[in-house]
């Protein structure tokens, strides 16, 4: 065991608890599901008489997952009916995906990529990544999922990543291992994927370099990064860079490296356009480190165009300056202690772009929200109860909503791998414009470890991802749909009509310039936000950002607007523009391109 975990890792412990859910379920009550279990209850399986299942399946039978999936689904229909959706939103719709979606990435065609790996276990009580595993069973998977052809596996495209042979001494091809790698976007609105597992040791990081063109549904691979990384962090900076830090080296769980690279590499020129993926194209190594004793950093480009990297730990806090590569510590972190995979967003500031940084969940002890602003932290309003594991994504209207969340790494509360969950955890929050947060309705699935939530342009919200409880609830075990998306339409879908934006330009647009759009609403509309893409995985989500746009002229159908003051602001690439009424009422987005 390395010094830098916690002593909590999946994957390098065993199961606590070894029980089979079959009679368990078979009571029929939320109290089977939330009480601890024992040994004991591992009584007449089902399963156990089909001689076709496999092995994994006898352990843990279909009628299980479906007896989970049917008590999840009634619990959280009894007790959303309290949430009036004018007030709360609502839960609209579950449904099956081929992807376990332990990354996800909102993409400027309207689709969204969902990427993961094979798992190599059906039975939710044993590690189901390939972590630990050499050779072509550590493999990644990926799907772009189409909303506008709603569920089934007809919506849904498989992307496997581009086939590699890795360093791992086996010389067996696979779709490249990709999977708790980091990635943001390209300023031409594709992604760019760092890092990956090769395997061994524990979580060893692969030197992966991948770009997905979302036009053309490619990957491309880049030279390969000068050292493994498994879950690093990448930012895109002002300029349109791409910044990646931190991550497990080729070297083995514990070995967390401190170089920061950058894509591409000095002095190439950042891609600016989306008809050219770059490909083959090198890295570059700062000459400052970034020292994380922990991985996944949390790391964000604010308006004064520098790079603030919020480690795990209280004492690992850090500004970076892209245009000189160099380092400044910034004070501790006031709650003094590690916060694990807890959720973190770069604050609305106007029409200037995010000043300051609200870190939220990560300690489940710690209800408190810290924010950083000004070059000091302030405890913030606190949310109803600590957890790790959890998404909070900036609404158009510039509230913060949280969903997914658990106790620990692959633990819901009674003990690791054990897909038996305390249901609190389902519950959503929302911070509103006062700064407090109240809970919301609750969404199906415990989603904790590997859990995603991104933003749609029609404003409703997708949350997938979580492995352990997709397979632990899977609908059909045999079907290939691996995953579940689950869809939340927030109180401002419930407030009648909308305001409408009908155009905007095609090409790019610059900065501090007039930006001319269309609205058949135009006495509905009060506000323009821009609203960045969600890229995320781990809690970790660099991306996303929410900048007001002032509002310069009208003239009928025509609104003129102001876009961001500088790059600094917003840096290159798609956002998502949305016209909003006094209420906060969201028009559906359309993608606005900003370019130097
Ligand atoms: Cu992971």
């Amino acid at each position: 065991m390395s010094p830098t975990r916690s002593g909590t890792s999946p994957r390098t412990r065993r199961p606590a608890v070894r029980a089979t859910w079959g009679a368990v379920l078979a009571l029929g009550t939320t109290a089977a599901l939330t009480a601890p279990l024992t040994a004991a209850s591992a009584a007449s399986d089902p399963g156990t008489g089909d001689r076709d299942v496999r092995a994994v399946q006898t352990e843990y039978p279909q009628t299980t997952r479906t007896l989970r999936l049917k008590m999840l689904t009634e619990t959280q229909a009894k007790d959303n009916a309290k949430f009036d959706p004018a007030q709360f939103g609502k839960f609209a719709d579950y449904f099956s995906s081929p992807d376990f979606a332990a990354h996800v990435a909102m993409l400027p065609t309207g689709k969204v990529l969902l990427f993961s790996f094979e798992s190599v276990e059906d039975n939710p009580q044993k590690e189901p990544a390939p972590t630990d595993v050499i050779g072509s069973r550590n493999a990644g998977t990926a799907y772009v999922w189409d909303p506008a052809a709603g569920e089934g596996p007809a919506a849904f495209k498989a992307v496997p990543p581009p086939i590699v042979d890795m360093p791992d001494g086996t010389n067996q091809p696979r779709p490249a291992p990709f999977f708790c790698a980091g990635h943001s976007y390209l300023p031409n609105g594709m992604v760019g994927v760092f890092g990956g597992n090769l395997g061994g040791n524990g979580g060893t990081g692969a030197k992966l370099a991948l770009v997905f063109d979302p036009w053309t549904e490619t990957w491309h691979q880049q030279q390969d990064l000068s050292v493994g990384r498994w879950y690093p962090t990448v930012v895109t900076d002002a300029e349109g860079r791409q910044v990646i830090m931190s991550g497990q080296s080729e070297l083995g769980w514990g070995t967390p490296t401190p170089v920061i690279e950058e894509f591409p590499a000095r002095p190439g020129a950042v891609p600016l356009n989306p008809r050219k993926a770059p490909d083959g194209v090198a890295s570059g190594v700062w000459k400052s480190e970034a020292p994380y004793r922990m991985d996944y950093p949390h790391l964000f480009s604010l308006n004064d165009g520098k790079i603030y990297g919020f480690g795990r730990d209280a004492d690992q806090e850090w500004r970076f300056d892209p245009a000189d590569q160099t380092r400044t510590q910034l004070p501790d972190r006031p709650d003094g202690g590690l916060r694990n995979y807890g959720s973190a967003v770069a604050l609305p500031n106007g029409t200037q772009g995010p000043d300051s940084v609200l870190i939220l969940g990560g300690n489940r002890n710690d209800p408190n929200t810290y924010r950083f602003s000004g070059g000091a932290w302030h405890k913030d309003t606190p949310r109803a109860f600590g957890r790790t594991q959890d998404d909070t994504l900036i609404l158009p209207d510039g509230t913060l909503f949280t969903v997914n969340g658990s106790y620990d790494i692959r633990n819901y509360g009674n003990g690791d791998l054990n897909p038996n969950a305390d249901l609190k955890y389902r519950q959503t929050e929302t911070r509103g414009a006062d700064g407090t947060w109240r809970l919301g309705p609750e969404q199906r699935l415990p989603r904790g470890y590997h859990s995603n939530a991104v933003i749609l342009p029609d404003g409703r919200i997708m949350v997938t991802g979580d492995e352990l409880q997709q397979i632990a609830n899977n609908p059909d075990i045999k079907s290939g749909l691996n995953g579940t998306i689950e869809i939340y339409e927030p109180a401002y879908l419930h407030q009648g009509a909308r305001p409408v934006l009908s155009k905007v330009p095609a090409g790019a647009v610059g900065y501090d310039a007039a930006l001319t759009v269309g609205t058949t609403t135009p006495g509905q509309v009060s506000r323009a936000v821009l609203l960045a893409p969600i890229t995320s995985t781990h809690a970790v989500d660099t991306s996303q950002r929410h900048l007001d746009l002032q509002i310069t002229g009208r003239s009928g159908n025509q609104l003129t607007l102001k876009t961001p003051p500088s790059a600094n602001a917003a840096p290159p690439g798609y956002y998502m523009l949305f016209l909003l009424d006094d209420k906060g009422v969201p028009s559906v987005a359309k993608w606005v391109r900003l370019a130097p």
